[in-house]
């Protein structure tokens, strides 16, 4: 019997938001997921924007069969889908001839890496190739195992997080086919090579490498199997990991380093970087003059050496920071690497269109929060920034012609100070840092510490952590080693025998020009701020597209949808003011002439008529109404409002004073 329309839209909800009737309710919105999730539907459209859901489990809708079904259609013809949004900028990047870029967000575990291999697999199935395109394309592909074994790591949020942010382009030519790629890295948490947190793990290759190598290259890497005989991977307790299968991911990375175009003698080189960074690991100390006990005779001889001078914590330091240096430089390489395999030479393919595709750690919180949650949260804030800015305000020409800019002032103040504090000869440390933080930002309403705090906060705030109101949350940051991470030193005498070392990479790795220059490396905060800098401007380029991700839940299971964990991330992806901006058209800038005839009404001084410039006009009836410096600009002919409430809080008062005047206006009439 066929079910009626009526009864399917019921059961399986509605598939873009803006069809929904009660649109203003966000019981209704939540609804609407819940429907469609238990119905394996975990796509859903506000408009053009996706709204994912992640699964937990494997969904039979990433076969060849869907991804010829979504080849050229029209989005709104099918139901929703990843691929649809991909073959949407595929299609705009042909027609318009305009780069694209799909920004793909949503916190730790909500689905954002996997959102974009299964867009990657989309072009790589569906774009045409010739024999070299092809080659670019089983690139483009592999580079993801590879990435993620040296990139990725269980942690508490996530079995496969993503220890790195990452952006590529992939470039097509003029016939639509992936001629090459690139992508940039951002700060990897090179921290984890030496630490975890209990219930975690360091990045995969270390597992992959211990449980898959092969027993030859075991023992000519002086390897054991037995992750639990390395200090670098026992902190966290946690060697196995049930959704992880190491030996047959080992296999696939293996693989994929050769299909990148890895030849034996590197694959050698790097594979003995891993293992010397956990021979590292375990060189002991003993006894404060730090009588270094050789347990591997690699180039830790040296070691021995240069390091006695130290004192325990110090030799244990500095042997941390040499391992933490090795491992993120190799990743930098193998970036690099992979980069020079995307490149194709054929000179013809000069002219080329990009889709950009960003894929970086998601917002996140633990128990125990440190420089990386700072760094990992400040650049969700800025995409979070990017995505309300374009969304909600569309066409960057249009800012500048006006002449005006966002600047996210919160963080970089705090970067700042982090910064004086590190440059600052003395008695700096991670306390005084923080002390300076009360000083500048304490008066912040999203800035507390333990002393500025109420009762009840203080109640959960160490005297060493400062908390922030992110947009996805309150995180208690702890600044114990704030300093430290930020300046990311390491000894001169360090750098001076890698540059010694026989290993290839390593040679790269580690430049004597280095060791001449006399300038102070910039901290780690600040060149992350700057790449993130220049991510955003890449992004504006081009013309967006947006996935947002949603976590159903904390426990990685399958088909549980908690609700309250949900309308969380709905609100604070701004969902719900995606819709009513969708719904009701509005644009978030307003000519003067435009917004003072419609508000006029609102202020005494403007109403019936302003008599002077429009710019000062509409300054004072912002003003009357109680605008916020931060929540909007005035441009050269325009208002530019920040937050869609604000405008709604405004056409509010504006339909209320209708109501009034309404009323009152006619009084005379209706008593006559
Ligand atoms: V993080 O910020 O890097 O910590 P992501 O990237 O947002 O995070 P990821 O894509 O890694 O999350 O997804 C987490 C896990 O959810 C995956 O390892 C899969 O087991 C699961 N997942 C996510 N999306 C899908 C999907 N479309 N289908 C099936 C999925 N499983
Ligand atoms: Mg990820």
């Amino acid at each position: 019997m066929m079910e009626s329309a009526l009864t399917a839209r019921d059961r399986v909800g509605v598939q873009d938001f803006v069809l929904l009737e009660n649109f203003t309710s966000e019981a209704a919105f939540i609804e609407n997921l819940r429907k469609r999730f238990k119905e394996n539907l975990i796509y859903t459209y506000i408009g053009s924007v996706l709204v994912s859901v992640n699964p937990y489990k494997d969904l039979e809708i990433y076969t060849k069969n869907h991804m010829e079904r979504y080849r050229g259609v029209n989005f709104y013809e099918v139901s929703p889908h990843i691929y649809a949004v991909a073959d949407n900028s595929y299609r705009s990047m042909r027609t318009e001839r305009k780069d694209q870029c799909i920004l793909i967000s949503g916190e730790s575990g909500a689905g954002k890496t996997e959102a974009s291999k299964k867009i990657l697999q989309y072009y790589a199935f569906t774009c045409p190739a010739s024999e070299q395109v092809q080659t670019i394309k089983d690139r483009l592909l592999q580079s993801n195992p590879v990435l993620e074994a040296f990139g990725n790591a269980k942690t508490l949020r996530n079995d496969n997080s993503s220890r790195f942010g990452k952006y590529m382009d992939i470039q097509f030519d003029f016939k639509g086919a992936p001629v090459g790629g690139h992508i940039i890295n951002y700060l990897l948490e090179k921290s984890r090579v030496v630490h975890q947190n209990h219930g975690e793990r360091n990045f995969h290759i270390f597992y992959q490498l211990i449980e898959g190598g092969e027993e030859d290259l075991l023992r000519a890497l002086g390897l054991e199997r037995n992750p639990q005989q390395y200090q670098y991977l026992v902190k966290g307790n946690c060697p196995k990991v049930s959704s992880i299968n190491d030996r047959s991911d080992w296999k696939m990375v293996r693989k994929a380093l050769t299909v990148i175009g890895f030849n034996e003698d590197e694959v050698e080189e790097l594979l003995n970087i891993i293992a010397s960074v956990l021979h590292l690991g375990n060189v002991q100390y003993g006894g404060e003059e730090g009588n270094v006990c050789i347990t591997s005779d690699t180039q830790i001889k040296y070691l021995a050496r240069l390091m006695s001078p130290l004192n325990l914590e110090q030799a244990s330091s500095a042997r941390d920071a040499l391992s933490k240096a090795v491992y993120g430089r190799t990743f930098t390489w193998l970036v690099n690497k992979i980069n020079a395999s995307l490149t194709y030479t054929d000179d013809s393919h000069k002219n080329y269109s990009v889709i950009g595709l960003l894929d970086i750690y998601g917002f996140e919180v633990f128990q125990h929060n440190s420089f990386e949650q700072f760094c990992i949260n400040y650049c969700n804030e800025k995409l979070q920034q990017l995505f309300i800015e374009l969304t909600l305000k569309s066409e960057q020409e249009e800012y500048e012609a006006e002449g005006i800019t966002w600047e996210p002032e919160k963080f970089k103040g705090i970067i700042s100070i982090l910064d004086e504090e590190c440059l600052r000869p003395g008695d700096a440390s991670d306390l005084t840092f923080l002390e300076k933080l009360e000083d500048t930002v304490g008066g912040h309403a999203h800035f507390v510490t333990h002393k500025l705090a109420d009762a009840k906060t203080r109640k959960v705030m160490g005297r060493d952590e400062f908390r922030l109101l992110h947009y996805a949350g309150e995180v208690n940051y702890n600044v114990n080693g704030f300093l430290d991470k930020n300046n990311d030193l390491l000894f001169r005498n360090l750098k001076e025998v890698m540059c010694m070392s026989e290993n290839k990479i390593l040679n790269q790795c580690f430049d004597r020009e280095e060791l001449s220059d006399k300038k102070r490396p910039e901290t780690a905060a600040t060149q992350f701020k700057a790449s993130l800098a220049k991510l955003m401007e890449i992004l504006m380029s081009k013309e967006p597209s947006y996935i947002r991700c949603i976590k159903p839940n904390d426990s990685k299971q399958a088909g549980r949808f908690d609700e309250v964990l949900i309308r969380h991330q709905v609100k604070y992806l701004g969902l719900m003011e995606n819709l009513r901006v969708r719904r009701a058209g509005f644009a978030y800038r307003r000519r003067y002439e435009v917004f003072l005839q419609r508000y006029k009404s609102l202020c005494p001084d403007t109403w019936p008529n302003w008599q002077g410039k429009l710019a000062d006009g509409v300054a004072t009836l912002v003003k009357h109404l109680g605008y916020k410096p931060e929540e909007y600009k005035l441009g050269r002919s325009k208002i530019f409002i920040r937050f869609p409430k604000t405008l709604f809080a405004t056409e509010e008062l504006m339909i209320c004073a209708q109501c009034f005047h309404h009323r009152h206006k006619f009084k005379p009439f209706l008593s006559f």
